[in-house]
């Protein structure tokens, strides 16, 4: 059996240093196809699974703002890989799990990779991971990509969840009342309009449906119908918010991020020592 892991993450986040901790030799180098985009893949070294690793340009979102984002959320979607190791930047933990709120809408499992953990322990700061694996809803592990620290103990984690098949629990991000719109939503498209982006995860496709995504609109026949559907939906949105529909979903985002940080940070005292 052989399996694909994306390895996902912010531009800085160390993608470039934990990709090369993480791969031997067999290093591949060509073109995302259609653009000049760079692909790098390389074998998983130090496991008995044979696992190839698949780097993804550096992204902030989902969103179809660059070539970037698109050629990642494309892969994410058309190429189904086994697993995404989502490496963040511990020292800037908030920002960088925007992008994670977006992934776990990609019925993908995930690894959530806190890098960096020099610079946080340094700080004083102690993250738990269990509370994070409890907001989120995939396990999260702590590394130093540039120590090498964690990487044996990331290694085994990635060998085992690559195997797993079982579907992810997925945390309420909205409010109540807009979860309760967005699966409305699902259902009529469900039922009106079968056949929009069937083959797509149903949480990602309502979001970007919701959000009128150019890229995925581009890729859909727009009857007069669905577009009604999709304004009446994102009026209910702003009407509930008191936002546009683009702003509303991303403060909910950052405002589930902000809670399950809080949980899951502790400033002790004294410095920890693991990962200097
Ligand atoms: P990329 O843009 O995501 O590929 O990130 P890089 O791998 O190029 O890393 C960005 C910068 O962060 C480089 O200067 C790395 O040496 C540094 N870096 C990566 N991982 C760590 C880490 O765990 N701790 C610290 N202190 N720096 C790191
Ligand atoms: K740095
Ligand atoms: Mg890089």
């Amino acid at each position: 059996m052989k399996y694909t892991v994306a390895l996902v993450g912010n531009p800085n986040s160390g993608k470039t240093t934990l990709f090369n901790s993480l791969t031997g030799s067999n290093l591949y180098v060509g073109n995302w196809p259609g653009v000049t985009v760079e692909k790098k893949e390389g074998d998983v070294k130090n496991t008995t699974e044979n696992i190839t690793l698949v780097d993804l340009p550096g992204i902030y979102s989902l969103a179809p703002y660059s070539m970037d984002e698109i050629v990642s959320r494309n892969y994410l979607l058309d190429d189904s890989p086994d697993l995404i190791v989502n490496i963040i930047d511990a020292s800037n933990i908030e920002r960088n799990l925007y992008l994670s709120t977006q992934l776990m809408e990609l019925d993908c499992p995930i690894i959530g990779v806190l890098n960096m953990m020099d610079v946080v322990e340094k700080k004083g700061i102690s993250l738990d991971t269990e509370s994070l694996e409890k907001s989120f809803g995939f396990p999260f592990i702590k590394i130093s990509a540039q120590r090498e620290t964690g990487i044996d103990e990331l290694i085994q984690m990635i060998t085992k969840n690559v195997k797993k098949k079982e579907k992810r629990q997925m945390p309420r991000i909205f409010p109540l009342e807009i979860t309760t719109v967005l699966q409305e939503f699902d259902a009529l498209i469900q039922k009106q309009h079968p056949d929009v982006l069937s083959n797509y995860p149903m949480a990602f496709r309502s979001v970007k449906l919701i959000e009128k995504d150019e890229e995925v609109l581009g890729k859909i026949s727009k009857s007069t119908d669905l577009l009604e559907d999709i304004n009446r939906t994102r009026k209910k949105i702003e009407t509930i918010s008191g936002h546009d529909v683009d702003s509303a979903i991303a403060d909910y985002r950052y405002r589930f991020i902000t809670k399950s940080v809080k949980n899951a940070t502790k400033i002790v005292r004294e410095n920890t020592d693991h990962f200097q």
